[in-house]
């Protein structure tokens, strides 16, 4: 097994595997992509679990929840800034490009992410689907009314960074035990439901119900490709090819098969 920037190559199947995710490309009728956190790895930002991961330190509910900041909104608001200021100052990669040149290809790539960092947007992506919000804007945690702020520097003057009634804001993602913004998520399951493919990028499936979108799409016939440099609970469903790989070395093999035909 040569190990070469990350991605695996274990034999001539993974030629032949980047080949055979390049013809289910070519001929889907409706493909969807679906990201999580390992698809922004490569543009600098950490993941949530593995070695490095944010909740190595901490646990998921004490940073992204609701009790979570109603109990420490400094420590919150503080890992809240770290994320914007990566956000802010990063670029996307390669991976990104691809995708790029992949939705010019076929035309139209509806995107699903549970990332909320901006950067398939900042790439390009025209389609997106944040299902769990975005760090574009705050709002007010009880609930004034007051319109949501931007989520820039300046309102780190102060931390926790506060409403104009007094109130702490809260980053207008989707925290634990929250609902998911009703239209996006529907849409999710309706594309879940209606693809013949779904690419899934760099997700460790476990949060639901972002998780049960590729499940979904198996379930209704559709194939899966996977691109991840783990095994995870979707690598071995029948109907999944599964790409051991990252996301910034994977996707532009994948773009260049599809493209070049
Ligand atoms: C909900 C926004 C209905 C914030 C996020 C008890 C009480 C309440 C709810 C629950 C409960 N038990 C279960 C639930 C449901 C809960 C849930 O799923 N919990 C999990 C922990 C079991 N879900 C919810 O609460 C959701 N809401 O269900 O509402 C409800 C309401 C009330 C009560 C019950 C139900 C809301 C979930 C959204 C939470 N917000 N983000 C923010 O980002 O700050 S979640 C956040 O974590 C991300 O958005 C993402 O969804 C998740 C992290 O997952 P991944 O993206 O997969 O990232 P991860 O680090 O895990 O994995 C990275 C992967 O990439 C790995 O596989 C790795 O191998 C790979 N990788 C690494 N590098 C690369 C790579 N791959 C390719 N290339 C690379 N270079
Ligand atoms: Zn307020």
């Amino acid at each position: 097994m040569i190990r070469e920037q990350g991605i695996m190559y274990g034999s001539a199947s993974t030629g032949a595997m980047i080949r055979e995710a390049a013809e289910l490309i070519r001929e889907s009728r409706l493909m969807v992509v679906s990201t999580g956190a390992g698809m922004s790895r490569e543009s600098g930002i950490r993941t949530f679990r593995g070695e490095e991961g944010f909740w190595r330190q901490y646990r998921a509910e004490d940073l992204a929840s609701l009790e979570g900041i109603r109990k420490d909104p400094g420590l919150v608001w503080e890992w809240y800034r770290e994320r914007l200021r990566a956000c802010c100052q990063l670029q996307p990669h390669a991976g990104y490009r691809a995708l790029v040149r992949i939705q010019e290809t076929v035309g139209r790539l509806p995107l699903i992410t549970q990332n909320v960092d901006g950067l398939h947007q900042k790439a390009g992506i025209r389609d997106v689907i944040e299902l769990h919000g975005s760090l574009r804007t705050a709002s007010c945690l009880a609930g004034c009314g007051a319109s949501p702020v931007p989520m820039t520097e300046d309102i780190f003057s102060e931390i926790p960074p506060r409403c104009s009634c007094g109130s702490v804001l809260r980053p207008d993602v989707v925290l634990f035990g929250e609902n998911l913004p009703e239209q996006s998520l529907k849409r999710a399951f309706r594309l879940a439901e209606s693809c013949d493919l779904m690419i899934v990028i760099g997700t460790s499936m476990v949060v639901y119900p972002a998780a049960a979108l590729p499940v979904i799409a198996l379930r209704e016939g559709a194939r899966v490709i996977e691109i991840n440099t783990e095994e995870t609970p979707l690598s071995r469903l029948e109907g999944t090819l599964s790409l051991r790989g990252t996301a910034g070395l994977v996707l532009p093999q994948i773009a260049k098969a599809v493209c070049e035909e």
